[in-house]
């Protein structure tokens, strides 16, 4: 198979074009590297030394031998451009797309008008130069695209994969979910959906919109195989999803930094079902004219829930690891009914990789391992959801 990944520089790209590559898929990764500019400009880096992705590609294609997989080929350009997209997909010819190439922060969004104005048409503009390049040049692509949980907000009833059977006044129609989002982040994928379902409905294409929650993980099978095939881990406040942050300020001595009364309810998944999910979904690609959505993760856990393993983990390995119960700089509800559907994924034979104290110890021994390299100046929430000012960042 043809399989040409967006956002191949990303801390989900990398391992998905190593683990298809393994397989033997004829794999094109393709990025701009803007994650690693907007770092840049906020001062902070991943907790380990990132090699650039021309590095890894080339360690990946010296090591052809050992691993027995294809090599990876790639190209820099940015989805905005359309022609570098219509480019790209006549020099690829996809099977299928996987599609990361977004901006993935929630915080990043709310920090002022520019980063949500940016947010939205990265990622908006991005996703729908990416549909009609598919249209005109290989239609019969499968696209799978990364959304997320984060679009379902915590409404009070069940939530469903992407579809609702609604009764009203006697009649009944299938409709797709309504979406309560919680940032211009999760915003942008609400949009993307909504092209995407529109480009299947029209145009007949075909589609898997993963409605991913929140993943966490430093290994994969093929990221093991040498330093310089690693992929990143984010723990700083723009960037850095809970798990990780909880992690690193165990390590470096800092109390848990639980927002809120820390009920907050979300969907989980091991790096190592992402790959599983993604390679099941391209293996039994979508309709034509089908727009399938997934929810794709595997266990849910409350924020203080997160902090309480930490917190043994901690213990275990002799760590004496505070919780502080912060100011949510966030708006959301620390309180809510949380009960969303996953069966889709486990129906194609998903095995998921659950979080065991053995998997909270193994991040909690990498995270000591590189202890010395703890930024603590950018670990503290510096962007709010409302009451702060609005930054004008433009002059
Ligand atoms: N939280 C804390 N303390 C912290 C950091 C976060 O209590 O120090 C809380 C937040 O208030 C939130 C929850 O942890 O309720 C999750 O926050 P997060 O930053 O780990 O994740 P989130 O902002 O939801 O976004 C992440 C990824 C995003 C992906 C999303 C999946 O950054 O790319 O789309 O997870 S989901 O959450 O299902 O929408």
């Amino acid at each position: 198979m043809n399989t040409l990944i967006l956002g191949g520089d990303g801390y989900l790209g990398w391992p998905t074009a190593m683990h298809f590559a393994a397989k033997g898929d004829t794999v094109w990764v393709a990025d701009n590297f803007a994650k690693r500019k907007w770092e840049m400009e906020d001062g902070i880096e991943p907790l380990l030394p990132l090699p650039t992705l021309h590095r890894r590609v080339q360690c990946w294609n010296d090591r052809l031998g050992e691993t027995g997989g294809g090599p990876i080929r790639m190209k820099v350009g940015d989805l905005t451009n359309h022609r570098f997209v219509y480019n790209l997909l006549v020099e690829t010819a996809p099977d299928a797309i996987v599609h990361y190439a977004e901006q993935p922060s929630a915080p990043y969004s709310m920090q002022s008008r520019g980063a949500a104005v940016m947010t939205q048409h990265n990622n908006v503009i991005g996703n729908l130069n990416l549909l009609f390049a598919m249209q005109r040049h290989c239609p019969d692509a499968h696209l799978i695209k990364l959304g997320t949980m984060g679009e379902y907000g915590t409404p009070n009833i069940d939530i469903e994969e992407g579809w609702l059977e609604v009764e009203y006044n006697g009649r009944r129609d299938r409709m797709l979910y309504p979406k309560k989002p919680g940032s211009f982040y999760h915003l942008s994928k609400v949009h993307d959906f909504a092209n995407i379902e529109f480009a299947c409905r029209i145009w007949g294409m075909s589609a898997t919109d993963l409605n991913q929650g929140v993943v966490y993980g430093i290994e994969t099978e093929q990221t093991a195989l040498a330093d310089d095939l690693r992929t990143s881990f984010h723990y700083h406040h723009v960037f850095g999803t809970v798990l990780n942050r909880f992690l690193v300020q165990a390590v470096g001595g800092l109390a848990l930094t639980v927002y809120g009364t820390g009920g907050q309810t979300w969907g989980f998944l091991n790096i190592r079902d992402t790959l599983a999910c993604i390679e099941m979904a391209a293996r039994n690609p979508a309709e034509r004219g089908d727009f399938r959505i997934f929810n794709q993760f595997t266990e849910q856990f409350s924020v203080t829930q997160l902090a309480d393993m930490v917190v043994a983990s901690g213990r275990r390995a002799g760590l004496d690891v505070a919780v502080e119960n912060i100011e949510n700089p966030r708006v959301e509800q620390e309180e809510h009914y949380y009960n969303a559907k996953n069966t889709a994924l486990a129906d194609l034979g998903l095995q998921p990789h659950l979080l065991t104290d053995d998997v909270v110890d193994t991040m909690l021994d990498t995270v000591r391992s590189r202890a010395g390299r703890i930024d603590p100046n950018i670990i503290a929430p510096q962007i709010r959801w409302a009451g702060g000012e609005i930054v004008e960042d433009e002059s």
